[in-house]
C-alpha cells in the first residue's frame, strides 16, 4: 500500500533538511513538507532532499489538511510527523504495517515509553497533558489514548470519513476522537521521541503558544465530544 509521509514545517531549516534525508524512502511513495509562512530556507532544503513543498494556509491543522489535499492519489495510507526531528523516522514502519495487514486503520505513535522516549525530549507538562486528556478521552469514548504525539498513520479512506475540521493545534486530537466516534480500528504503539535537532519550538518550548494549544485542545476535546453526542 503506497505511503505519503506529510510533514508540517515553519521555519524548520536547521532540521528539516536531517529529517527529509532520514526518510525512510524504501517504505514510502512521497514527501510532503508543508510550509505556510517560513521565513527561512525551509521550502528550499526540503526540495533539495527529495521532498515535494506544498503551501497553506496559517496554522498546524491548515497545513496537515493541505498537504491530505496534496498527497498523490495512489497513496493509501497517510503518515504525518513534525519537521523538527523529533520523531524517529526508522519507526514508521511501526506505524504502517498493522494498516497494511489490514488489522487497524489508524495507529497512533505514542511517546510515553520511556524506555524509547530521549530525558528531557518532552516537558513534563506535555506528559501530564497527554494522560488528563487521554483519561478525559477515555471517560467520555470509551478508548483510552495515552499520548497526542504527532507521529501517526492512518488510512486514507478512514481519514476522509472523519471531515476534519480544526486549522490549529487541535487538529491532532480531533483525529483521535473523530477516530473513536466513527469506530476505527485504533492501535498505539510505542515510539521514540528526541529533542528537537535544532532551530526554535513553535509550541512546547514556548510559553504563549504552550497556553494557546493548550486552549485550543481543550475546545477541541469540548466541541468535537458534543458535536459526537448529537450525530
Ligand atoms: N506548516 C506549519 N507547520 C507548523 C506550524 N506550527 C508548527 N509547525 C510545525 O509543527 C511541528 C511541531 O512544532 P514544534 O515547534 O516542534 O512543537 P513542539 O514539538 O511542541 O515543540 P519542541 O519541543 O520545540 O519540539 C514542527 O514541524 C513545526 O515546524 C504552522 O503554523 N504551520
Ligand atoms: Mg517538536
Amino acid at each position: 500500500m503506497p505511503v505519503s509521509v506529510i510533514i508540517p514545517a515553519l521555519n524548520e531549516a536547521e532540521s528539516i533538511g536531517f529529517v527529509v534525508s532520514g526518510m525512510p524512502w524504501q517504505h514510502i511513495a512521497e514527501c510532503i513538507v508543508v510550509d505556510n509562512g517560513s521565513t527561512d530556507e525551509t521550502a528550499a532544503i526540503a526540495v533539495a532532499g527529495g521532498a515535494r513543498v506544498v503551501r497553506a494556509d496559517r496554522g498546524y491543522g491548515s497545513a496537515c489538511m493541505a498537504g491530505v489535499a496534496a498527497a498523490l492519489p495512489t497513496s493509501d495510507i497517510l503518515v504525518f510527523m513534525d519537521g523538527d526531528g523529533s520523531d524517529i523516522s526508522s519507526n514508521l514502519s511501526l506505524l504502517i504495517a498493522p494498516i497494511q495487514r489490514n488489522e487497524q486503520d489508524f495507529v497512533m505513535g505514542s511517546r510515553l515509553s520511556s524506555t524509547r522516549r530521549d530525558a528531557g525530549s518532552m516537558l513534563a507538562s506535555q506528559v501530564f497533558a497527554g494522560r488528563m486528556v487521554g483519561a478525559v478521552v477515555r471517560a467520555v469514548h470509551g478508548f483510552r489514548y495515552t499520548d497526542m504525539g504527532p507521529f501517526r498513520a492512518i488510512r486514507r479512506s478512514s481519514l476522509d470519513a472523519l471531515g476534519m475540521q480544526e486549522r490549529t493545534y487541535g487538529w491532532s486530537l480531533e483525529m483521535q476522537i473523530k477516530a473513536i466516534q466513527h469506530g476505527l480500528r485504533i492501535l498505539e504503539v510505542p515510539v521514540g521521541y528526541r529533542a528537537r535537532h535544532g532551530g526554535v519550538s513553535k509550541v512546547a518550548g514556548d510559553f504563549r503558544a504552550s497556553l494557546k494549544a493548550g486552549t485550543r485542545i481543550l475546545e477541541v476535546l469540548a466541541r468535537v465530544s458534543l458535536q459526537g453526542r448529537r450525530l
